[in-house]
């Protein structure tokens, strides 16, 4: 295979790495590299040249070092499961592995902190922290597979974001490492803090393209003593999202308030989950916890209550088997509707909560003017919804792709963002610009060229040229 003279430069870069951190960090096998081309977007892939393993903070500084001087790209990948495209090497050049970066160095019961490095699996840290009477709460489906570096990168949320908000709120601070190699620690590991500008601010959810990130330092709770899951059905989706609203204002702080319409109950039912009775139209999904189980059971019982003046049943889901069955199904709703159909666009909107039942008709009105279905369920507490353009026949694709672009057009109208919580990377990067003014934009790309005045770290994402 002839190779560019572009893939030269990154090989004899890689090679210069190599040199300085061992040359058995660096992949330059083709074959070996075709994993790292690709996130979980669905987006089409870009092979890297070279791909870098480091193990530890001065693995990644030297990368940075080397791809600077020798104007090579690089992409920082944690485990891939990110779903706007953040980790596709879009100009290929060197995709800077993290994994293996995945010790937790400290848990301070005291503090109630934890310092971790970036490639550690999000439900093995969840699980050591739990093991100690602590709680990290952000919790994105892909919780067992994705890295807290990546989490971090793209500022997760999942579920339980209503009461606890999504990972920003727990990062204290940030080792991190610039494009050039230089290194520094931007952040606290006290509670309160406000020296200097919040420059973890700005890195949390800049989605690889500001630094890369060597190790975390993270705020915890205490550990919730009880749960209660309540599972509400309803005759149709609009009406579950006025429950939403009779929820949040009733004062009742529940941890979860997932929503799912009638589609997504009839292929969970259909791939064999089944652990929702009948045919409903739309199901709530809401959990409430906290220290006291009396109290959580009493809460349960008004939420019940609430939901109950519009539901056809509800359920409570007492029993742990049940429990892990339901969010089973649940997290595995995308790859669900996916292999139910073979066009599939999914989208992270979030709305004012006050809009879901207005929006949610609008979404199906479209959907039908376009010949498609639109499926939505998600966060529905957050009014964070994931809207799923689904079509079977291929020669949809030009109108399923119309509907996706009329759905963000509905969105922005109610006041609503393009991304709840999978960031723009290359999936948003043009839409961006139908939320933000030129100013904001032109702002932004200062910053980057702030961290990174090369714009080689993971170029071709977020910010339109
Ligand atoms: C979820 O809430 C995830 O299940 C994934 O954010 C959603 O793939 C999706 O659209
Ligand atoms: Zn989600």
């Amino acid at each position: 295979m002839k190779r560019s003279a572009a893939d030269e430069r990154v090989l004899g870069a890689a090679a210069e790495i190599g040199r300085r951190i061992g040359s058995g960090k660096v992949i330059d096998d083709p074959d070996l590299l075709v994993p790292y081309g690709a996130d979980e977007s669905g987006l089409p892939a870009s092979l890297p040249a070279a791909a870098i393993r480091a193990v530890d903070a001065a693995d990644v500084a030297a990368t940075l070092a080397v791809a600077a001087d020798r104007g090579v790209p690089v992409t920082p990948r944690g485990r891939g499961t990110g779903k706007s495209g953040g980790a596709i090497p879009a100009r290929g050049g060197i995709v800077l592995l993290t994994e293996r970066m995945d010790r937790i160095v400290e848990i301070d019961r005291e503090e109630r902190l934890a310092i971790v490095e970036p490639g550690i699996v999000l439900q093995t840290f969840q699980e050591a922290v739990e093991a100690e009477g602590l709680f990290y709460p952000p919790d994105p489906a892909s919780l067992d597979s994705c890295a807290l570096g990546g989490n971090v990168a793209e500022n997760a949320g999942g579920p339980r974001a209503f009461k606890y908000g999504v990972t920003r709120e727990y990062v204290l601070g940030l080792d991190v490492a610039l494009m050039g190699g230089a290194t520094t620690f931007a952040g606290r590991r006290t509670r309160k803090g406000v020296a200097g500008y919040d420059v973890v601010a700005a890195l949390v959810g800049s989605e690889g393209t500001l630094g890369v990130f060597t190790r975390v330092v993270v705020r915890l709770r205490v550990r919730p003593a009880a749960t209660q899951t309540l599972l509400a059905t309803f005759g149709d989706e609009v009406a579950a999202g006025e429950a939403v609203r009779d929820l949040l204002g009733s004062g009742l702080v529940p941890s979860v308030i997932e929503i799912l319409d009638r589609h997504c109950l009839e292929v969970i039912r259909r791939a064999g989950h089944n652990p929702i009775p009948g045919e409903p139209g739309a199901a709530l999904l809401v959990e409430l916890d906290g220290r006291r189980p009396e109290r959580v059971e009493a809460d349960a019982e008004e939420a019940g209550e609430i939901l109950g003046r519009r539901a056809t049943e509800v359920l409570v889901a007492s029993e742990p088997g049940r429990r892990r069955s339901l969010w089973a199904a649940r997290r595995e709703l995308s790859t669900l509707l996916g292999k139910a159909h073979a066009g599939k666009l999914s989208d992270d909107v979030a709305v004012p909560c006050k809009s879901i039942p207005a929006v949610l008709r609008r979404f199906a009105e479209l959907g039908r003017r376009r010949g498609v279905l639109v499926s939505c369920y998600g966060h529905a507490g957050d009014g964070n919804l994931h809207a799923n353009v689904l079509w079977d026949d291929p020669g949809l694709d030009v109108a399923g792709r119309a509907a996706l672009d009329d759905l963000l057009g509905v969105v922005l109208e109610v006041g609503g963002t393009i991304s709840g919580e999978h960031g723009i990377g290359m999936a948003k990067r043009e839409a961006l610009r139908r939320e933000q003014s030129p100013e904001l934009l032109a702002l932004q790309r200062r910053l980057k060229s702030a961290f990174d005045p090369s714009g080689l770290l993971n170029p071709g994402k977020v910010i339109p040229e």
